[in-house]
């Protein structure tokens, strides 16, 4: 049995600063709730503990908005339809092959991720590409440690990702029309994957991940455009060329590999110097808009990974 339970508490209750939970956290929630769990100077050392890149000053996006507005085109292209259609998705069982350069290839099934890897609670911004963004309480673990146990080879430069394809439980997988080539792929250079901020999320909101957010497993670098964060994976890879992604196979000029949020570089047909709070009251000017900060805010922590770069040629 798990040992991995979602704490059945009000988020509101556990969320509001950016928490940041161990696994012993979070299963004292489940087990005793917010008051057995963590006597109030316990919570207080958690949070103090907790480092600022784990932790958003600004408010959560709505539990009902993290779950309804989604990008997930194996269920629609609309924003809607992954929560009105990804309900047929079977997430149990569930495998991910994790091979290429590594020693030690496995096939790893979910429950054994649930069962022995430690789950964290942290808030992220996150900045899609199409210039909305949310603040979204995430829980999951940093990919280090399941490349960890497969032990990337010295020639493994790239980590390519890929997305489960089943047109029976998958309906934008089927019919005439599709709006992508499946399977959808996603890659990180392996230094990027390796980054303590980049995550395999399988929670949100205190709760196991909806599938319309990408169940059982999804892929968070918070420094970089949502359609990096490729939901509902089924195979890692490292390898030592570059990977190829979705959207940047779709339309190179539009979407990079690399997709860091960078105000400084357009979308060739919308500036990407601003970005609407889902959920925030609409203002005069139709919707709440923010700056968009470079790296989406966590320039401190990660722009020393592209020291050297020309940003603007890759994008
Ligand atoms: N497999 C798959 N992953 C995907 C997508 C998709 O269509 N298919 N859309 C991406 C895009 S464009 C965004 S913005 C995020 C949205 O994640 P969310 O719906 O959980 O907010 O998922 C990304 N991951
Ligand atoms: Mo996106």
């Amino acid at each position: 049995m798990s040992r991995y339970q979602p704490p059945k508490i009000a988020s509101s209750e556990i969320t509001p600063q950016g928490l940041y939970l161990n696994r012993r956290g979070l299963m004292g929630l489940a087990a005793g709730g917010i008051a057995a769990a963590a006597a109030p100077g316990a919570f207080a050392a958690a949070l103090t503990a907790t480092p600022s890149a784990y932790k958003v000053d600004a408010k959560l996006t709505s539990k009902e908005d993290v779950t309804t507005y989604n990008n997930f085109y194996e269920f629609g292209t609309g924003k809607e339809d992954p929560s009105r259609n990804a309900g047929s998705l079977n997430t149990r069982p569930w495998t991910i092959e994790v091979g290429g350069l590594v020693a030690k290839p496995q096939v790893i099934d979910i429950e054994t991720i649930m069962r022995d890897y430690t789950m964290e609670e942290r808030v992220y911004r996150m900045r899609c590409v199409e210039a909305w963004s949310m603040v979204i309480p995430w829980i999951g673990f940093p990919i280090s440690a399941l490349l960890d146990k497969v032990e990337p080879l010295g020639s493994a430069k790239y980590v390519a990702f890929e997305t489960l394809v089943r047109p029976e439980e998958m309906q934008g997988q089927a019919g005439i029309f599709q709006a992508l080539d499946w399977p959808y792929v996603e890659g990180l250079r392996l230094d990027e994957a390796r980054h303590p901020l980049a995550i395999l999320a399988t929670g949100l909101y205190g709760e196991t991940l909806p599938n319309q957010n990408g169940a059982p497993i999804r892929l968070v670098v918070p420094w970089k455009y949502g359609f990096k964060g490729i939901k509902s994976i089924v195979k890692i890879t490292l390898t030592e060329q570059e990977p190829p992604s979705t959207w940047n196979r779709l339309q190179a000029s539009e979407y990079g590999f690399y997709a860091n949020v960078n105000p400084a570089v357009d979308h060739p047909r919308w500036s990407q110097a601003t970005e609407r709070r889902i959920g925030e009251a609409d203002g005069l000017f139709g919707g709440a808009r923010v700056d968009t900060l470079p790296f989406n805010g966590y320039a401190d922590e990660v722009a020393s990974l592209y020291a050297g770069m020309d940003l603007t040629k890759f994008y």
